[in-house]
């Protein structure tokens, strides 16, 4: 199995997660994370999981998902800019011009007051992007895959960005997979609703988006990812949602999970595609769920039935995010 990951992704390194220009917390989705994930790994000792650097995508793959504007503004960063996040936002979608000042353009493209923007936004993202890519298309050789991603993704829509995403990274995978013909399945487990990756693919058949997270009545990303959330046109039935009551433990956690995976079974993919985030575990110090490290190695268990995998990093920001992670793989390899 392959593990992709480049040391670029690391640059983006805010220090704040900003409230209304304040700080609110230090900023949690730090390059840290992904260091104690592969020190986790390379603890197994297992000679079949190699780490590999992806090459950097052609924007024109970005560009699939993500519109030409939005790719601009994340390149197009002035040098003067520290680590600033917005305070007004376009809503829903209001207009800009070239001349727009910096402040605004954050305004325009990001629908999030605490995710900043640095001078290293762009690298670190299209590095994270290309991990998912080269992940992906592993998998036409190998029968699972992983991408340690960061920064994550499936908050980001085909426009804005937000909660500390920027490129979409599964979505952008996934389009990959569906331009070859084949159909898709997304199961995104981070405590916190996929908005992103449900309004790119909602109006699409060729892309089952499943996800599971805490209720966005009281969470993050807010007021997203109800039962009634079904899609749209040919997409209508290909987009389900479940949203599970606040500190959920395993045993509820995992009887959602399994009608989940009965869906999937039903839709029959070719590949499926995990949104991987760690923070419906217990000690998470962001979200709400009550997942324990146990836990993690039976939804890789669960999920070891699937013949074509890419397993995407999204969220997960507890010390023990490596545990967490490894266990998923225990789970899935055994
Ligand atoms: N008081 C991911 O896990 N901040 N994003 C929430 C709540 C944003 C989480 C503040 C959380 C984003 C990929
Ligand atoms: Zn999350």
């Amino acid at each position: 199995m392959e593990i992709f990951f480049h040391k670029n992704q690391m640059l983006y390194s805010p220090k704040n997660e900003f409230s209304s220009g304040n700080q609110l917390r230090k900023y949690v989705e730090s390059p840290n994370r992904i260091e104690l994930i592969i020190e986790e790994i390379v603890n197994l000792k297992r000679d079949d999981f190699i780490f590999k650097q992806p090459k950097l995508c052609n924007i024109e793959i970005i560009n699939n998902i993500h519109s030409t504007d939005y790719i601009n503004f994340l390149k197009e960063i002035p040098d003067n800019i520290n680590e600033v996040a917005p305070t007004a936002f376009a809503f829903p979608k209001g207009r800009i011009s070239k001349d727009s000042t910096f402040h605004a353009k954050m305004g325009y493209y990001l629908f999030d007051p605490s995710t900043p923007i640095t001078k290293d936004v762009y690298q670190s993202s299209h590095y994270s992007t290309s991990s998912a890519l080269d992940a992906v298309n592993s998998l036409s050789n190998n029968n699972l895959a992983v991408s340690l991603s960061r920064p994550p993704g499936h908050h980001a829509m085909t426009s804005v960005g937000g909660g500390y995403c920027f490129f979409n990274n599964i979505a952008i995978a996934a389009q990959q997979i569906v331009n070859q013909g084949k159909n898709v399945t997304i199961l995104d487990l981070d405590f916190h609703h996929g908005n992103g990756t449900q309004e790119i693919f909602y109006n699409t058949d060729k892309v089952q988006f499943i996800s599971l997270h805490g209720d966005t009545i009281v969470n993050y990303p807010f007021y997203w990812g109800g039962t009634d959330e079904i899609g749209e046109g040919d997409g209508k039935g290909f987009n389900l949602n479940f949203p599970l009551p606040n500190y959920a433990n395993d045993e509820k956690y995992d009887e959602t999970l399994e009608l989940a995976l009965i869906e999937i079974d039903e839709y029959n993919p070719d590949v499926v595609l995990v949104s991987m985030g760690l923070d419906c575990y217990f000690k998470d110090p962001i979200a709400g769920m009550n997942i324990s490290l146990d836990y993690y190695t039976k939804i890789g268990e669960r999920l070891a039935k699937f013949e074509k995998m890419g397993i995407i990093l999204e969220g997960g920001y507890s010390n023990d995010i490596g545990i967490c992670f490894t266990n998923v793989l225990k789970g899935v390899i055994t």
